[in-house]
């Protein structure tokens, strides 16, 4: 039945039964961190993985608000399992953690989100993992720069916050081709718009703080990919303990109802949006995949049905201007993160992507006039006028 529902069904129903003690029909909240059991010998084997079922909240399947959630996820990415998190960097870390040892190669799209960039530069290679950061968008570039211990692939896509996009099935086919496992963050497209294990990746990993909740209340991660995969993050999972928390599942749970609905008219006002700023004489460039003008359209056109509500732009009079606009928006909130209900606008070079070195940075497009823009759900007009009158009232040099 799960395989035949549409996405939208699949959203609300997915993962979901009426709880069976009370007949609750909504997902009840188990916020509890431990579990009784039966008797010593049942608690014994549930620890010896002979029985299943729940133990203490840190230890997989946490607890049954948990399942759900992994269970609605999985089906939405149409994949076989996942495992949830603390937040979308936990999840990075767990999969980069389980994967990868001393020796191993890494190589990742060089756009990534700043902290996911940290991750890789500063502490995997702390522990002798190497690291490569590579323009995916260049599939040139991708095969110059994998190697023979070349273990994982890890690609973002639209990246954040250049918007580039790289070709999720043609370089999923060259980590297959050398045994590595190709690894997707899918945190700006959501399944909605872009299906990344359908297209040939291995994992895909999100942040949940993001659209999955969707406002802009809670942190989250998960991880989805095939069982043997999943379970092989179990010992990462149960011993380091980065635990999303039981009410977290639960708004992960609500937000996905709706995810559907939300990226939809995310991704309409992103569209009004972008035109608009194109069309803007103060505007100098606009970087959204829905946009002809995008260097790698064609690509996001194969390989996304819609494209999202993240928009990167710059204005003339570079940095400056930005700054004035950021501060003169009344409708957009000027903070980072994104995919929540509300109009996001944020500076990655001075905000989220600071802790990369300004040349690095610049190298990779993450310039210091870049605005990026977390398009949400009021309706286009209001989102419009409201940057209208902010580049309009901004003073130029
Ligand atoms: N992946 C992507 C693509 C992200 O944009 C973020 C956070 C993460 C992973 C990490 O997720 P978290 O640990 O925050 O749940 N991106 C942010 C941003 O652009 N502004 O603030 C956070």
């Amino acid at each position: 039945m799960k395989k035949e529902m549409k996405f939208g069904t699949q959203c609300v129903h997915a993962g979901e039964k009426p709880d069976p003690l009370y007949g609750a029909h909504t997902t009840p909240i188990y916020q509890t961190s431990t579990f009784v059991f039966d008797s010593a010998e049942q608690g014994a084997a549930r620890f010896a993985g002979k029985e299943e079922g729940y133990t203490y909240m840190r230890m997989v399947p946490n607890t049954p608000t948990h399942a759900v959630l992994v269970e609605k996820i999985a089906a939405l990415e149409g994949g076989e399992t996942g495992q949830t998190f603390s937040s979308g960097m936990a999840a990075i870390t767990a999969v980069a953690l389980s994967q990868l040892e001393k020796g191993d190669h890494l190589l990742s799209t060089d756009v990534v989100y700043g902290s996911t960039y940290g991750l890789f530069s500063s502490i995997l290679t702390k522990f002798g993992i190497e690291v490569s950061f590579v323009d995916t968008s260049d599939l040139e570039k991708v095969k110059d720069n994998l190697r023979k211990n070349t273990k994982m692939v890890f690609l973002e896509t639209p990246a954040n916050p250049t918007m580039t996009v790289c070709d999720i099935a043609e370089i999923s086919k060259m980590a297959v081709k050398i045994g590595a496992l190709s690894v997707v963050d899918n945190t700006f497209a959501t399944p909605r718009f872009q299906r990344p294990l359908k297209l040939g990746g291995d994992v895909v990993v999100h942040s949940c703080t993001k659209y999955i909740g969707g406002h802009a209340d809670l942190l989250g991660g998960v991880v989805v990919g095939r069982k043997e995969f999943v379970k092989s993050m179990t010992p990462i999972v149960n011993n380091t303990g980065a635990t999303m928390g039981p009410h977290e599942a639960w708004l992960c749970i609500r937000g996905l109802k709706t995810l559907h609905l939300r990226m939809e008219k995310h991704a309409s006002n992103a569209m009004k949006v972008a035109e608009f700023l194109e069309a803007h004489p103060e505007i100098e460039w606009v970087r959204y995949p829905g946009l002809p003008s995008h260097p790698q359209h064609e690509i996001a056109k194969k390989q996304m049905s819609g494209f999202g509500g993240m928009i990167s732009f710059g204005i003339k009079g570079g940095i400056e201007a930005g700054r004035e606009l950021m501060n003169r928006v009344e409708l957009c909130a000027l903070a980072v993160s994104l995919g929540s209900v509300d109009t996001l606008i944020q500076h990655p070079t001075s905000m989220t992507h600071a802790n990369i070195l300004r040349e690095v940075r610049t190298k990779m497009g993450i310039t210091d006039d870049l605005v990026r823009l977390s398009v949400g759900i009021e309706e286009p007009e209001d989102i419009i006028a409201d940057l209208d009158q902010a580049l309009r009232t901004a003073p130029r040099s």
